[in-house]
Order: structure tokens, then sequence, then C-alpha cells
């Protein structure tokens, strides 16, 4: 992982404080992805989470879906988040089963799909595997699917981006988290990630073969789309 940080035990410990403190609008995101899975989760088909992290999407699924004979797919590269998110999920996950996988996402075959998620995962990939990885899940959803994107984005205009940034450090600060040596790791991660604009993602997603893709969340540069097969 770049500059050092590592979804390790040490950040495993702190995640979930972690990134509702580091992500503004995430915690409105996660049940509201329970939401939409219950929409378009199809009977009979696979529900993939990709970058799972501790689980937190798959279980608002796992506890939101209704259709017969669903099953939820979590992966994640990341042994120690994979580890706990077993435990969590063995403890209080809904109705709809979940197969929690030590995996790298790029390396997950999509099969049988009626849901995909991939919540603040995709800008961890190395730019030039972005398309290659939406469009291996494309490939794998089923008619009528869909796809949720949720993003850190960044902006053509210099002057909104400035904006932008200094609203993210408010949040930040806001918080009360930044004196924290880990909560300073993740800023040096946040400043190396590398974002697209929201005019790249919509055209990622088309170009895939996805239709209908559009913005359904915003909260200054955190954002969330959805596109359907
Ligand atoms: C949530 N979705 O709480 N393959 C699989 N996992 C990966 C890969 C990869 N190539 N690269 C990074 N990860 C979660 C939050 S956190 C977002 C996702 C954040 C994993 C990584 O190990 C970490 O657990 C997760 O993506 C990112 O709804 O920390 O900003």
């Amino acid at each position: 992982m770049t500059s050092g940080f590592r979804f390790d035990e040490e950040v495993v410990k702190v995640f979930p404080d972690m990134i509702a403190r580091s992500v503004p609008g995430y915690e409105l995101i996660v049940p509201m992805i329970g939401l939409l899975a219950r929409r378009y989760a199809q009977p009979d088909s696979v529900i993939y989470d990709l970058g799972c992290s501790l689980g937190a999407a798959s279980l608002a699924m796992s506890l939101a879906v209704k259709a017969s004979g669903a099953r939820i797919v979590a992966v994640d590269s990341s042994a120690a988040m994979v580890e706990q998110c077993q435990q969590h999920l063995a403890k209080k996950a809904g109705a709809v089963p979940v197969d929690v996988r030590l995996e790298d996402m790029l390396d997950t075959r999509i099969e049988n799909a009626s849901v995909v998620v991939l919540n603040f995962t995709l800008q961890f990939l190395d730019r030039e595997q972005r398309q290659a990885l939406i469009n291996q899940v494309a490939a794998g959803m089923r008619k009528g699917g869909a796809l949720v994107l949720s993003e850190k984005i960044c902006f053509e205009d210099e002057v909104e981006q400035a904006e932008q940034t200094a609203w993210h450090h408010d949040f930040k600060r806001a918080q009360g988290y930044s004196e924290l040596e880990i909560a300073q790791k993740r800023n040096a991660l946040e400043e190396v990630l590398r974002p697209d604009t929201e005019a790249r993602h919509l055209q990622r997603l088309h170009l895939a073969g996805l239709r209908g893709a559009r913005r359904w969340f915003q909260c200054f540069s955190f954002a969330s789309y959805i596109a359907f097969k």
C-alpha cells in the first residue's frame, strides 16, 4: 500500500471509527446500500462486496435483502480485515448468507451478479486497472443488475478543488481525529490516492456497457454512483 499505510491489525482495530471520521457521508451511504441492494437483488443471484473491509456494506445488505436464494460474496485483500470481518459477521449477520474471502478483487470471478458494491475501493487500484475491473464486473452482471460505486472524486476546476479540499479538512478537524498518529498516516494515504473526476467515472461505467450511470449521493469530494446492466 502506498505511503507506508497498510490495512493491518493496527488499522483494523480503529477502522470503523477511522472511516466514519475521514469519509463524510460514509455512515449514511452504508445503510442506503442496504436499501439499494434490497431493490435490485434478484432471486438465486450473487451480491458482491469488493473491498469489504469489516463488512459494513455486506452486513447492511444481509439485513435488508429479501430476494430468495440470494447470497453475498465479500472480498478483501487484507488478511487482518478478512479475519475480523468473518468474526463480526458470524456474530450478527442478517438472513442472507455472507461468504468472506481473502482475495484481490482483480482475481474475483464475477458470475450471476445482481448487485455489485465497490464502496471506496476502486480508488486503491492503479488507474490502468480500473477499467478492466469494471469491465469484468459488468460482464458478470445479470440484466437489470446494479453496480454501486462510491469514491473520493477530484475536480477539474482548480478553485473548486481547493475549496473541496478545504471542506474535507474542516470535516476531519471537526471530528477531532487529526492528532492521532494513525490518523496522520491515513491522511498521508489520502493525499497520495489518485481520485478520478466524476466525468471519468461515468465514462468508465458507460464504456463497460452499463446504462443509466448517475450520482445518487455526494458530500464534499465523496460521491456514490449507480449504474445498471
Ligand atoms: C466499507 N467497503 O466499509 N482487492 C481487494 N481489496 C482491496 C484491494 C484489492 N485490490 N485494494 C484495497 N482493498 C468498505 C470500505 S476501505 C476504504 C473500504 C478506505 C481493500 C483494503 O484492504 C480495504 O479494506 C478496503 O479496500 C478499502 O464499506 O479505507 O478508505
